[in-house]
């Protein structure tokens, strides 16, 4: 029986990931090469170094720790100059709702995000006193596809894994949420996320009572 959800952030409940294309784009076009539109689906739920690190590799571009870590900080002050312009606004359509009825059924949420700035995010577009936890990428160690995140999320919910439902947008999110024995929702095109239990193009129009018997 599901007795709480597990949600990521970028791509589920704001589309950050257009932010983060941006920002690593300039860094890539900077160093002197580009990144595909379809490059960026993979880097979707993976850490910033892991991601620099799979960018770097993908431009025959390599580097000292030091430039790299240089870099990383840079393309992350371009990224939050963005997210500082973010709004309510920019709450993913359905998202508001589902939130206030699983808060009316007594249902538990945390945040399962690799971000180190979903604390940042939440605040700016008004949702932080709406999880009953936060695990993001200032407390896991280890990227998606590693189920580290969820694990550790069921943990401060205080719920057993399978009681936990994933909801991501991200192909390695699933496979996280697999690995921690969490049946997952994707959000976004059947073509990225074909290993999820359910694909939704978004939870617009979505009732929790129909939702949650779906599992
Ligand atoms: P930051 P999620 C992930 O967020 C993004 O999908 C990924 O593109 C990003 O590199 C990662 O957060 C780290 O973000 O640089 O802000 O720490 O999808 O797990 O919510
Ligand atoms: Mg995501």
């Amino acid at each position: 029986m599901i007795k709480g959800f597990l949600f990521d952030l970028d791509g589920v409940i704001v589309d950050t990931a257009v932010f983060h294309y941006a920002a690593w784009r300039k860094m890539a076009n900077e160093l002197g090469f580009e990144i595909s539109h379809e490059f960026n689906e993979t880097l979707k739920g993976i850490s910033r170094m892991d991601s620099i690190a799979r960018i770097l590799e993908h431009g025959g571009v390599s580097l000292s720790e030091e430039k790299t870590l240089e870099l990383a900080t840079k393309k992350n002050e371009w990224y939050v100059e963005m997210v500082d312009q973010m709004t309510e606004e920019h709450i993913l359509p359905g998202i508001k709702e589902l939130i206030a009825q699983i808060k009316a059924s007594g249902l538990k949420m945390a945040l399962g995000s690799a971000s180190k700035n979903a604390p940042r995010i939440l605040d700016r577009i008004g949702l932080a006193a709406d999880f009953d936890a936060i695990v993001d990428g200032n407390s896991v160690k280890k990227s998606k596809p590693d189920p580290e995140v969820f694990l550790k999320g069921a943990e401060a919910l205080g719920l057993k894994n399978e009681e936990c439902l994933v909801v991501e947008d991200a192909f390695a999110g699933i496979e996280a949420a697999h690995a921690a024995g969490m049946k997952a929702i994707g959000i976004g095109d059947e073509e990225n996320l074909s290993n999820a239990d359910l694909i939704l193009a978004s939870f617009e129009n979505t009732k929790l009572d129909e939702l949650l018997a779906k599992f």
